[in-house]
Parts: C-alpha cells; structure tokens; sequence
C-alpha cells in the first residue's frame, strides 16, 4: 500500500498546530529526531492521567493496570523487532545507553588484554566513545575497517583484514550522515562465524527499513523510541537470550533482584536483571504506542516510500550547480548529507530557516566520518513519511535563493 503523507499528517498533532499559527512548517530534520505521533502522545497521557502507579511491585489496581501497559509495550518493540522472546527487549534510555550497557557488560565481562574491539570510521560518537572506554578499561584495543568514500562498507575487505582476536564487532546499520544502508546480516555472519559478538546500532535503520533481529542473527540490537515517532529518552537494547543470561548487569538497583545478602545478590531473570529502579514507564508506553502505529501504516509501506522519496530526493539536490551529496545514490535512508560549495553548512541552515525549512548542519556526531569525507561539517535535510516530493522541490527552490544570499560563485 502506498502511504499518503498528507492523510498521515492528521496524525501528527504539530502539523494542525502550526497550520493554525499560520507558518510554514517543512520539517526536515526526522534523522535527529521524528515528529511526535497523536497515538504515542495519548498512550503517555493515558498513563499520566488514569493509570499513574509504579510497575511490578504494587499488587493495586492501578500498580497492575501500569505494569500490563508496560509490559504490553514491551511485546510491542519484540514484534516491531522481530523476536518471538520479549524478554530479549530491555528498556533503555535510548540507543546511546544500549551500546554503552553492552560496551560496559563486555568490557568488564568478556573482554580481555589483546583481544581486538572492532567497528567502523562511520560510527555515530554513541556507538564509537563506549568502545574506545571499553578498549582503555578492559586492555583490549579498538581496530577500524576501512571505508568506501561513499560510506560504504567492503564486507570481503573486512573479511579479509579479520583479525582472529576480534571478539567484538560494532558497527551501524545506516549511517545518521551518509544515509548508506550497510549489509548488517552479513556483518552479523562475518562476526558469527569467527568467534565475534555481533552489536547493531539500530538507530536510524529502525526508522526506515524493516527490522528482524531473527534474520539478521545480531547478538545486541540498539534503537530510539524519538527516531520512530515516539518519546524521548526511551529506547531499547535487543540482546540474544543466551548472552543476556550469561553476563551479569552492569548497573546495580531496586526490582533487579531475587535475593540480597550482604555482599551478594541473586539476580531477576532477563530482562529484569537489566532494568534496576523504577524505568521510564510512561516512556515505555509511548514506544509501544509508537512501533504499533508504525507496524499499522506497515514497515514494508513505509520503506517504499523513504526509498521513492530518498531517490528523488537525490537526484534533485544533486542537480543544484555547487551541491555535493555525500553518500550512495541508492540503499540509503532518507538522511541526505550535502555541502554547497564555499558555503558554511550552518549559514544554509540557518537562512533555510527563515524560510520555515528545518534541517540540522555541523558534524552530526560522527566526526571521524567528517574527517573520511574531507569535511569540517555538512547541512542535511532528512526525510520522513510525513514528507513530500513538493517539500523536496521547496527545498531545492530556497537552496537557490540561499546561494545568491551567500554569493554563491561557480
Ligand atoms: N546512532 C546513530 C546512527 C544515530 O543517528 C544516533 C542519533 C545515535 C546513535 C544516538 O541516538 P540517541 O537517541 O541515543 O541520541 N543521531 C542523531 C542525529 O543524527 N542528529 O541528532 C541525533
């Protein structure tokens, strides 16, 4: 089925709201983070307002009323992910938390002097600071991959440069920059078949193409509730049952525990063991709420759509005399990373503005992959399904009247 992102538009309450300021509103900016859904706004309302009580530990009404509701969200992000097991889903702060739990449990529990952490130069700061504090704690060193200069990843240079003491391997499943898709299941086989844990950062595939953890047999998954229309400060690490079994948590609190003595602790089962203290329940909700409503409009719709629209998207900015796109042309997400010649990416951003366009200009938190790319920084207009062709060519058009405001010369 094809999405209509006007129709959708009635779901997203900010649309109505600036519609009625009268201002225009062509908001290109989803990769950093997405619109917020009416349905994921309700579900953290409804818990606020009718059902406001702490989870799995007060046998009231209410205190069971939350913890169906949370637990419900919980089966939701284990179907939005693929797994029939949610007790593989452990709620997080986000994905910047996920990776760190991992970097942390592995850094403490599994790795080793000599052992080799490995990821690429392409990484979000998020999925590459961990490791390096993983690497300084543990003894192991951190090794990269080389780098295609569109972004992309060489899977048989990689398998050729494995070094056998890899135990770890981190890498991103789209980059938040160059938008490249890499091909994560057979990154997940590499890893596999040579002794190494695989560690997805999820953050900005989740929010554009289908996610099976089953298929891609990673060994954790990260992703954000705010990159797929939902709250802020909620995501959630996907680990394989036998690895979140056998590694002890590496954050210590109330309702993680069976017993407690005074220098031991039994712990909860998966994934409770993982979740000390009281967690962000409505958060929690609100992601259910927000993976169900993308589940609705159907992944597999709203990936053909980011795909005709990314598509479009690049030819379009490609043709502007003076604009680089940096990135492939295709399997790529919607994120579209561009410099225009002589140009500061903040000036563009900041006159695009004016003009009621909003797109996000610097170094992305990636800045190794800046330095790759031979860049200080780059604007990047990032697309969603609540987004058009006709914003595309708005976009287009200002650029032009941004380059005469900057003194664009060929
Ligand atoms: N990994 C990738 C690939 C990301 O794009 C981001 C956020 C993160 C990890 C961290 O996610 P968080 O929700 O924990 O912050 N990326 C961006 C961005 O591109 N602009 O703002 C945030």
């Amino acid at each position: 089925m094809k999405l209509d992102p006007l129709a959708i538009r009635n779901d997203f309450p900010i649309y109505q709201s600036f519609e009625q300021r009268g201002e225009p509103f062509i908001y290109l900016d989803s990769a950093a983070t997405t619109q917020r859904a009416s349905a994921v706004i309700e579900a953290e309302m409804n818990y606020y307002r009718n059902v406001n009580a702490n989870v799995h530990r007060s046998p009231h009404k209410i205190g069971m009323e939350a913890t169906d509701l949370f637990e419900g969200a919980r089966r939701s992000v284990a179907r939005f992910l693929g797994t029939p097991d949610e007790a593989e889903i452990i709620f997080t702060k986000g994905t910047t938390e996920a990776i760190n739990t991992v970097a942390l449990l592995l850094g403490e529990q599994l790795l080793k002097p000599g052992d080799v952490i490995l990821t690429t130069p392409s990484e979000h700061h998020s999925n590459l600071i961990p490791w390096q504090m993983a690497a300084r704690r543990s003894g192991a060193t951190l090794d990269f991959t080389s780098l295609g200069a569109d972004g992309s990843l060489d899977l048989e240079e990689i398998a050729a440069k494995w070094n056998p003491k890899t135990k770890v391997f981190a890498f991103q499943h789209a980059s938040n920059v160059t938008g490249v898709v890499h091909p994560a299941r057979e990154l997940c086989k590499l890893a596999r078949e040579r002794g190494a844990i695989s560690v997805v950062d999820g953050a900005q595939a989740a929010a554009h193409i289908p996610v099976a953890v089953r298929d891609l047999r990673c060994d954790f998954f990260a992703f954000s509730g705010h990159k797929v229309c939902g709250p802020t400060g909620i995501g959630a690490l996907y680990g394989k049952r036998e690895l979140l079994e056998r590694f002890d948590p590496v954050f210590g609190g109330g309702e993680m525990v069976l017993k407690v003595a005074r220098t031991s602790t039994t712990y909860q089962t998966i994934p409770f063991k993982f979740e000390p203290g009281t967690p962000n329940i409505a958060g929690a909700i609100g992601l259910g709420a927000a993976v169900e409503y993308l589940m609705k409009l159907g992944v597999n719709n709203v990936e053909s759509y980011l795909n005709e629209l990314a598509g479009f998207a690049y030819e379009r900015l490609s043709q502007v005399e003076g604009v680089t796109v940096h990135g492939p042309r295709s399997d790529r997400t919607s994120a579209m990373s561009f410099t225009l010649a002589g140009c500061h990416p903040h000036d563009i951003a900041s006159i695009l503005d004016t003009e009621g366009i909003s797109i996000r200009a610097g170094h992305h938190c990636a800045q190794l992959l800046m330095q790759h790319l031979g860049i200080p920084a780059s604007a990047r207009a990032s697309f969603y399904f609540y987004n058009t062709k006709k914003e595309v060519e708005l976009l287009v058009q200002a650029l032009e009247r941004t380059k005469k405001v900057l003194r664009y010369v060929a």
